[in-house]
């Protein structure tokens, strides 16, 4: 009896020795995992390829700076493709893995899909870029004030357009679209040279290159020469028009002027890789302000307008250049400011 009772405690202490140690090495050994979600595709998309950048770059920099006997942090990408109805399906299902200490993503429709999430799974933090909450502490935001950004560049359709007609082709209607990008793109196309006009065109989608293309000939058609594509995919149906009835185009997201050079006469974008990357090494060192959203734009150093590409200086009149030039230097020291619309 005496001995079985010997057995059973040595087992049992065993078994507890087993269960610490492993409890205790499962705390040392694993790293920071974090899922990049991405609501669409990154191809065509440069705000989605820039999150997964700067995510990654935050990355490798704090694991080159880990001591030996840390473990690495480890990035999982996620594409949730095109189908807007799956988004919450799939964010749910990454949440409930259980796996990420963080779901990084980037779209202002996000943090409405992941707040029931919250309180599904009360570990689950998500970071949200191009999208603001306040108030749910497992939420962080950076929301970019994009006025600047739609002004230059209608600004600089608007001084390029002979026929003083400019168009927005969208992928679709979002508030940001409607209250910012769109009417901020038009007032700075028609403060450019008064009369100026600013048509806009819905694709549906963010990848049908082909009703790209056939909005880009209907609004030529009409007499527009110089269109902002903000649709993803279906901009390279736009190019193809563009290039085809030699009319231009504004680039918007990344530094796109490669992409069609004479066609394409400005970039301007949001550095989402830089933002993505200073968050994720906000939260890799716990520096995160959960609950709040952090407003960055132009003014902040987070919208570029590119001048200094050679197809810019190429494609770009002097005279043209210099108005942007003042533009750009009146809105960095105050002396203009953009009104409310
Ligand atoms: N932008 C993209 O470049 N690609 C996309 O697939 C994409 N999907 C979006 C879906 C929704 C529901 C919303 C609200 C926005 C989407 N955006 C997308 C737009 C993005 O948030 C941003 O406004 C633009 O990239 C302009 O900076």
């Amino acid at each position: 009896m005496k001995s079985i009772f010997k057995t059973f405690l040595t087992v049992a202490s065993a078994l507890f020795m087993l269960f610490s140690l492993g409890a205790c090495s499962k705390k040392v050994s694993e790293g920071t995992s974090i899922a990049v979600f991405i609501p669409g595709i990154m191809a065509d998309s440069p705000i989605y390829a820039n999150l997964a950048k700067g995510v990654q770059e935050a990355v490798e920099e704090y694991n080159n700076s880990l001591s030996q006997d840390k473990r690495p942090a480890q990035v999982f990408v996620m594409e949730a493709g095109t189908n807007q109805a799956e988004w919450s399906t799939k964010l749910t299902s990454l949440a409930a893995t259980g796996t990420y200490d963080v779901i990084i993503s980037s779209n202002p429709s996000l943090p409405e899909i992941a707040e029931p999430l919250t309180k599904t799974f009360p570990s689950q933090k998500f970071l949200f870029l191009d999208a603001s909450m306040e108030g749910n502490s497992n939420i962080a935001c950076i929301s970019y004030n994009q006025k600047e950004q739609s002004y230059l560049t209608g600004y600089i359709a608007g001084l390029f357009s002979k026929s003083h007609k400019v168009g927005l082709i969208a992928a679709q209607e979002y508030p940001v679209m409607n209250n910012i990008l769109y009417p901020y793109y038009a007032r700075g196309a028609a403060d450019a040279v008064s009369g100026t006009t600013c048509e806009f065109r819905i694709v549906g989608n963010w990848y049908d290159a082909a009703k790209g293309a056939e909005l880009a000939d209907a609004l030529y058609s009409i007499g527009v020469d110089v269109i902002l594509p903000i649709c993803g995919g279906a901009s390279q149906g736009v190019i193809s028009s563009a290039t085809e009835h030699k009319i231009n185009l504004n680039w918007f997201d990344e530094n796109g002027f490669a992409k069609a050079p004479g066609v394409i006469i400005s970039s301007c974008m949001a550095k989402q890789a830089l933002a993505a990357k200073e968050a994720t090494a906000q939260f890799l060192t716990g520096g995160t302000k959960w609950g709040s959203t952090k407003v960055v734009g132009f003014s902040e150093g987070y919208v570029e307008f590119i001048t200094d590409d050679e197809l810019y200086q190429k494609t770009v009149h002097d005279s043209i250049k210099e108005k942007m030039n003042s533009l750009i230097a009146s809105l960095r020291d105050g002396s203009f400011s953009l009104p409310e619309l």
